[in-house]
């Protein structure tokens, strides 16, 4: 039986197999007997040799440190200043540097070398994200013939603009040696078949498959989704009790818009506050009938960016608070930290408003987790940006917004503060219809059927 070796820069090793990739892999490498490969989150002063093996429900996680220069060069540099600026399309904020690219190409190929030890006949590689562009060429240098697939979670812009990056042609070149390359939505595919097509001399069939110097792939829109009953379930645990109990006392009789992001540029906070502060602005009838929460916990491997989206955050709350708060009034409030999922799904639950407007986003998971929280008898609506990767799936029920546009996301706020029930319950309902469709476990399933790898995880 094949077994399903994972790889991405973080692992769920040692931690709950809640969120994110962990929930998303996690039964198919029990199933299988698999192995996770990834960096252990150590940093070391030497370049380091082996792995760290440890074992968890016979999941093998395989794990090695990074040394300094490699976690400066291959992760705050290369993977996080060039490549997550470019593939969110902010060219302007991207920083090239070939030491940091050659820092990336060696930790790529020392991945190869350590994976290539372990893996047996009949395994099938599924390679996560950014990361690791050019870990598929890097495995079948290193002799792997078997089939190998690459997600990645992130968006791919158009070739404009990734062609940008000084090393475009090397990083899709390597993409190409794997056998099934997914996205999150038909725009990323999209993006990247033109790029393929128009820059490597590749060719698309009738049945949609990419051949490039005769290897056939499958190029795909697999759009990630959430454990979307085990999340509805949360919001029935004490910690999500808790947290309504407390943030109701706080809110009274208020409205509650709501934004849970990551603090990153790419998640469009300060644009979002604007909004709000055009909602103010404009709307004196909604005055003290509102609150905007904004959670946005920082992050540790950003600190500069963490600050400078800080102080222009603190500058237009404080603009906002101080024109139009009052003693028992204040328009938006900032929570710089992270709440357990339980919590999460109670403060998402009796949100009236959750405010998705990210500038770029390869899906946004938040926006699946306010809906799939919410009170069906009486459901919050999503304000959804057109940027992520989402509103492909979500269109249909979410009031989609620009997020450049601060008043047009203000006067869709209004609406949907005033969005009448049946309304905001057919909206849920359609949107719930996908949610529940396509979850985590279609998500994953679908891309390792495309692998050759069955639901169950045999292969
Ligand atoms: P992220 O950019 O991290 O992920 P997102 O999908 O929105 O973005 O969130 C992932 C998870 O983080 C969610 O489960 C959410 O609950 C949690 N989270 C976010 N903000 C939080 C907060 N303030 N406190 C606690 N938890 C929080 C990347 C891509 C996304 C893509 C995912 C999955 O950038 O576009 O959807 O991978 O592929």
């Amino acid at each position: 039986m094949g077994r399903l070796i994972g790889v991405s820069n973080r692992t769920a090793a040692g931690a709950a197999k809640a969120g994110g990739l962990a929930v998303a892999l996690w039964d198919a490498l029990v199933n299988t007997n698999g192995v996770w490969f990834g960096w252990s989150g150590d940093i070391v002063d030497h370049v380091p040799r082996g792995l760290h093996v440890e074992t968890e429900d016979n999941v093998e996680f395989a794990l090695t440190d990074l040394s300094e220069e490699e976690h400066a060069g291959f992760y705050l540099g290369y993977s996080n200043r060039a490549l997550w600026p470019v593939l969110h399309y902010r060219v302007d904020l991207a920083y090239f540097d070939e030491d940091e690219f050659s820092a990336y190409a060696e930790v790529n190929e020392r991945f190869a070398r350590l994976i290539t030890t372990r893996l047996q006949d009949g395994d099938v590689v599924w390679v996560h994200d950014y990361h690791f562009m050019l870990l598929g060429q890097e495995l079948r240098a290193h002799g792997w013939n078997g089939r190998m697939g690459y997600f990645l979670h992130v968006p791919f812009p158009p070739p404009e603009v990734f062609m940008s990056i000084p090393d475009h042609a090397r990083l899709v070149r390597a993409l190409c040696a794997f056998d099934v390359i997914g996205v999150q939505t038909e725009t990323d595919r999209h993006n990247l078949e033109r790029y393929l097509t128009e820059h490597v001399d590749a060719t698309v069939g009738e049945d949609g498959m990419v051949t490039v110097n005769g290897h056939t792939i499958l190029l795909k829109a697999y759009p990630i989704g959430i454990a979307t009953e085990d999340f509805m379930s949360l919001v029935e645990s004490d910690e999500a009790k808790s947290a309504v109990g407390k943030l109701s006392r706080f809110l009274g009789d208020r409205s509650l818009i709501l934004g849970v992001d990551r603090m990153d540029y790419s998640k469009g906070i300060p644009n979002r506050f604007e909004a709000v502060g055009r909602l103010i602005d404009h709307y004196p009838e909604i005055h003290g009938r509102i609150s905007y929460t904004q959670i946005a916990p920082p992050s540790r491997s950003k600190v500069d960016e963490y600050k400078e989206l800080r102080e222009q955050l603190d500058e237009l709350s404080g603009r906002v608070n101080g024109d139009y708060g009052d003693l028992d009034w204040i328009p938006i409030r900032y929570l710089a930290r992270s709440y357990p999922r339980e919590a999460l799904a109670g403060i998402y639950r009796i949100a009236a408003v959750g405010l998705v407007t990210p500038l770029q986003d390869g899906m946004n998971l938040v926006a699946k987790e306010f809906v799939a929280a919410q009170n069906p008898e009486d459901p919050g609506v999503l304000v959804l940006s057109q940027f992520a990767g989402a509103a492909e799936q979500l269109a249909d029920g979410a009031v989609i917004v620009n997020p450049h546009d601060k008043s047009g996301v203000a006067d869709a706020i209004k609406m949907a503060l005033e969005m009448p029930l049946t309304e905001r319950q057919q909206r849920y309902e359609t949107m719930m219809k996908v949610i529940r469709e396509q979850d985590i476990s279609w998500w994953r399933q679908s891309f390792l059927n495309d692998l050759g790898l069955d639901a169950e995880g045999t292969a």
